[in-house]
Formats: C-alpha cells, structure tokens, sequence
C-alpha cells in the first residue's frame, strides 16, 4: 500500500441491503466527522471524495426472491465496482464508504478485477456469509462473501472482469455472532475465523499478525473490509445490528495500525455506520479515526 497513499473516497449512501433506513447517511456523517483532514493529519493524501449511486429507474417495483431489493443490490454493486477499478488504475487506493454491508461486493468485484490474488480481512461480529438458501432475513448484507467465493447463486462473476475471492485467502475477524448455514460454509470451506475468543486468548496483534499471514499468502494485496458492528456497541452505538462482546476501541486502533504497518492493505470498505441510531456522532467519529489509522503512519 506504502506506493499507493493516495486515497479515493467513494461514498456509497445505501440502505436497502440491510433493511433499515439510516446506513445511506454513512458517507456524510463519516465526511463531516473529519475523515479528510484525519487522513492528511496520517500523512496520506486525499485524492477527492466521489457517490456511487445506482440509477433505479422509476416504477421499479419489488421483486420476488428471498433477497430484498436485489435488482437495486446489483445495480449499487456494479457501481461500486466501477469507481473502485477506476481509482485502482489511478493510482489511489479505494477508500469505500457504505452504507450497509452489501456495498462490499462492489469493492470486491472492482478489485478481483485487477487482482486476481486478493486476500481479504473481514472484521465483523458477523460472517456475512449466508446464501439465497440459508439466509434467516433475506438481507443483501448477510450474504457478500457467500456471493464473493462464488458460493450464491449470484456470483461475483456475474459482473464484467470480476473474479471469485479464494477461502484460503479469506479471513474472518471479530465474529461473534454466525448462522448454521454459515458456520457449514466455514467448516466446508475451511476458512480462517479468528473470533473475539481468539481475540481474548490470544490478544488483537497477535491475531491480526495471524490474519495477515493467511490473507497475504501468495497475494500482493489485502482487501480490509470493516464492519462498525466488529466493535464493541459501547463504543460504536451507531450501527443496524448490534451484538455485544465486540472491539474495543483500542483493539480495533491496533487491529488498523498492525495492518498499516504491513504495507499490505490495497482497499478498504467502512460500512454499517448508520447516524441515525447515533444522534451524538461517535460512531461515524471512530469509522473515521479507524481508516485514517489504516493509512496512517505510526506516530513515532
Ligand atoms: N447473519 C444475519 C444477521 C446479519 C448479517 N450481517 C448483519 N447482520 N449486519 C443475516 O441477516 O444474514
Ligand atoms: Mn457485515
Ligand atoms: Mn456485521
């Protein structure tokens, strides 16, 4: 990441993959807590701040099928995937802004395009890892990785240049909080959940080390995807689903600057932020502070 200190923005106000209004207030609600001057204040530089919104014709009506909103879901990710190949090609690491969970196949799609190796760290109280098959809710952000492996019925594939992430590349950090079907994918799969038990055990930098490892195996770049939920709600109140046991916000600083200190981050999502569920602003005020500490430099 060391080459690639520029960053690129790309807001993504959605909320119909998690069902609640509010997560499209994200990117705004992380801008105005100061995410520009937090990012120049760790010595990277801002290469601007853009929308990536789907254009839903009108008279689109709700679809059938056991994921909500689809057709919009698809359109938003196609979107994404646009702007995060074309900031890659310029040079800037993609910085996405959700908006709810779902904005990550986006990101997903857009990077597998130009790296084929991708590794992918996944800090969340959840395995977002449900299929059309298993999902309790039928929520398009319980399901990104399922689609990202190729293990949904919608496939990362399915947009143009856009490759299947590996499970042995994939790891899962935080989780606290899986359904059954999620936890057969991991065992079937075989791939790496570092949960907040590991994290208790074995302490965040060890953990993050270990992530690190396995994510950057055989790859160039890491994708860190961020869920606000991965922190404890004491610390991070603003978010749609909440599950206690979570980061604290000096294990999540640690978990940033360990993969900061790796050079190998090329892409990050940072989603969930939901500032409706926060009218005093904290949440949206740590999403910031974490992804600057993501591309900062250390203090000393
Ligand atoms: N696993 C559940 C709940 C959930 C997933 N992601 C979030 N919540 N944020 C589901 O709906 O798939
Ligand atoms: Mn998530
Ligand atoms: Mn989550």
């Amino acid at each position: 990441m060391n080459d690639r200190r520029k960053v690129q923005v790309i807001g993504v106000p959605f909320w119909k993959g998690c069902g609640r209004r509010g997560a499209e207030l994200g990117p705004k609600g992380v801008l105005q807590a100061g995410l520009e001057d937090l990012v120049a204040a760790a010595g990277a530089e801002w290469a601007g701040s853009v929308e990536a919104k789907p254009h839903v014709p009108s008279g689109t009506r709700a679809e059938q099928g056991p994921i909500r909103h689809l057709t919009e879901v698809r359109r938003m990710a196609s979107a994404v995937a646009d702007r995060v190949s074309r900031a890659h090609d310029a040079g800037c690491f993609p910085l996405v802004v959700g908006g709810d969970h779902s904005v990550a196949i986006g990101s997903l799609a857009g990077m597998t395009r130009r790296r084929r190796d991708l590794g992918v760290v996944w800090i969340d109280a959840h395995g977002d890892l449900n299929t059309e098959r298993t999902t309790p809710s039928g929520r398009a952000h319980g399901i990104p990785l399922a689609v990202a492996l190729g293990q949904a019925e919608w496939k990362l594939s399915a947009l143009p240049d856009a490759a299947p992430i590996r499970p042995d590349r994939l790891v899962l950090v935080g989780t606290r909080d899986l359904d059954p079907g999620e936890r057969e994918l991991i065992r079937a799969e075989g791939i790496a959940c570092l949960t907040m038990r590991d994290i208790d055990r074995e302490g965040i930098e060890a953990v993050m080390e270990r992530a690190l490892a396995i994510a950057g195996r055989g790859s160039e770049g890491v994708h860190v995807s961020l869920d606000m939920d991965a922190l404890d709600p004491i610390e991070a109140p603003g978010v749609g689903t909440p599950v206690p046991g979570g980061l604290s916000y000096r294990e999540a600083r640690m978990a940033m600057e360990t993969l900061a200190a790796s050079g190998r981050a090329v892409s990050m999502d940072l989603v969930e932020v939901n500032p409706r569920l926060d009218p005093s602003g904290r949440t949206a005020r740590l999403a910031a502070e974490l992804a600057a500490a993501l591309l900062g430099r250390r203090l000393l």
